[in-house]
């Protein structure tokens, strides 16, 4: 969905709250709540943050064959791919040896956490294409409410170049957007299509809600639910912007069996359409 990325200007209009001692307080639990989307400073202290530079290097030598590449050949690009951290280490560490499922128990207020995916975003510097408006339910086979994108940045991301956020927009009565493609150039076949809408023009929800962010330091995390929007603009600084998208569901989540095409398609012919979301392929991690 194309929106209007212009970079936001003043204050981010949201507090954030300190995430270095793998709990938060009340406030954000609320603040995630109540927005769709919550900011956490220092998850990660900035001794772990070389290892994860060379991680994303790693991936980038090394695509899946579901990586996408958007740009022209040559130049700056917007590169994403998917389960890094089934094969990279220092992904691996960052999702099993820190306290995001606890801080994705926390602020679900969930009994249970269940790991999904994960997906690395890399924008160079100079270029790289902006990720469109969208609600991450979009990309998943998850109904219910307790699905949550745990976003790391691994980079200072100021507002220029920052993911903003329909602040509210998790808890429109409206059923989950169709998937569009990240890449204007290219389209899917074969989409879900199952209790999915075309997704309603960026001046009408503009219009409906506010739009927040924040500006990132390294180690800094954004948390929201699959039905919150956002988006980012391209990245228009001399530097990288990196980040991983670890995806986390609760109590509150359903396998969607729907037939189509889902991307990425992670699912599993062991799970029927509406039950809980756990199972061998997709783990508890908590609970
Ligand atoms: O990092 C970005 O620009 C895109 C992140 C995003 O949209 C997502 O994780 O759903």
């Amino acid at each position: 969905m194309a929106f209007d990325l212009a970079p936001p200007t003043g204050t981010p209009p949201r507090p954030s709250f300190d995430a270095s001692r793998g709990v938060v307080i009340d406030d954000a639990v609320a603040a995630l709540e109540q927005d769709g989307v919550v900011c956490l400073r220092n998850f990660l202290a900035s001794d772990e943050i070389p290892d994860i530079h060379a991680g994303c290097d790693e991936a980038r030598q090394n695509p899946t064959a579901m990586a996408t590449t958007i740009g022209e050949s040559g130049g700056p690009s917007f590169f994403y791919d998917f389960n890094v951290s089934d094969r990279i280490e220092a992904f691996r560490r960052l999702r099993d040896d820190t306290p995001m499922a606890d801080l994705a128990q926390q602020l679900m207020d969930s009994s249970t956490v269940v790991r999904y995916f994960d997906n690395l975003f890399v924008k160079d510097g100079g270029g790289g294409a902006a990720s469109p408006w969208h609600e991450d339910a979009s990309f998943q086979r998850v109904t219910g409410r307790d699905s949550i994108n745990f976003w790391v940045a691994f980079d200072p991301i100021p507002g220029q170049t920052a993911l903003q956020y329909l602040a509210g927009s998790h808890l429109r009565d409206e059923p989950i957007y169709l998937m569009g493609h990240f890449d204007d150039a290219d389209e899917y076949d074969g989409i879900v299509t199952r209790n999915r809408v075309p997704g309603r023009s960026p001046e009408e929800l503009g219009a409906e809600f506010e739009r927040v962010w924040w500006d990132l330091q390294p180690g800094d995390a954004l948390v929201w639910f699959h039905r919150t929007l956002h988006g980012a603009p391209a990245n228009t600084l001399a530097t990288p912007r990196r980040a991983i998208a670890y995806i986390w569901v609760g109590d509150d989540a359903f396998y969607d069996a729907s037939p189509g095409y889902i991307d990425p398609d992670f699912s599993d012919p062991e799970l029927a359409d509406g039950d809980r979301f756990v199972s061998d392929r997709f783990p508890k991690v908590r609970g």
